[in-house]
């Protein structure tokens, strides 16, 4: 099979992928956890962005952190949930890549991570790329080229 590079794929835009910031679930720093189980929960996601009131990236947060910080010696202390922000709870070790990225770059993070964050060159959150929609365009174009060979 011809290498993916020859194709050109590897330098399409990644902005072909992106689920614009208006549809991406996401929380405050400064909101309580409390707040960011609710949105996870009710979002359906294991783990959104956190982002500032300009639409600043600051991490992301996931359900599994907020129920290990809420994790006593040995009971759950809920009420800790209205206590701890999700800046003291959140990871800022996260996939984030500029919206001018090549599509290789965001591929092999996918690898790593259900979903990669896009900023702008300004350093406003974009929106995210997530695995399947690089594995969907993967398919169809693997699936497209195939039966053109
Ligand atoms: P997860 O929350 O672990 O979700 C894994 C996959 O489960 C999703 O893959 C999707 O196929 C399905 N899924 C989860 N919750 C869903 C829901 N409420 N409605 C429909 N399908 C749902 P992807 O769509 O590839 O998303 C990968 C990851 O990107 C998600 O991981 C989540 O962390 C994040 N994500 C995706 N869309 C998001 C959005 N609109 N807002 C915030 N985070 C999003």
């Amino acid at each position: 099979m011809q290498k993916l590079d020859d194709m050109n794929i590897l330098d399409s835009s990644i902005m072909n992928f992106i689920i614009s910031v208006e549809k991406v679930a996401h929380v405050q720093p400064n909101n309580n956890i409390e707040h960011a189980l609710l949105i996870l929960i009710k979002s359906g996601y294991t783990a959104i962005p956190v982002l500032d009131t300009s639409f600043r990236l600051h991490g992301l947060i996931s359900k599994a952190q907020i129920l290990d910080s809420i994790l006593g010696i040995e009971k759950i202390e809920p009420e800790r949930l209205q206590k701890t922000l999700v800046s003291d709870v959140m990871t800022s070790d996260i996939a984030r890549v500029k919206d001018t990225e090549r599509f290789e770059k965001v591929l092999s993070f996918s690898i790593n991570h259900p979903f990669i964050c896009v900023e702008s060159n300004e350093g406003s959150f974009l929106g995210i790329i997530t695995r399947s929609k690089l594995l969907a365009y993967l398919n169809g174009f693997l699936h497209g080229n195939k039966r053109k060979m």
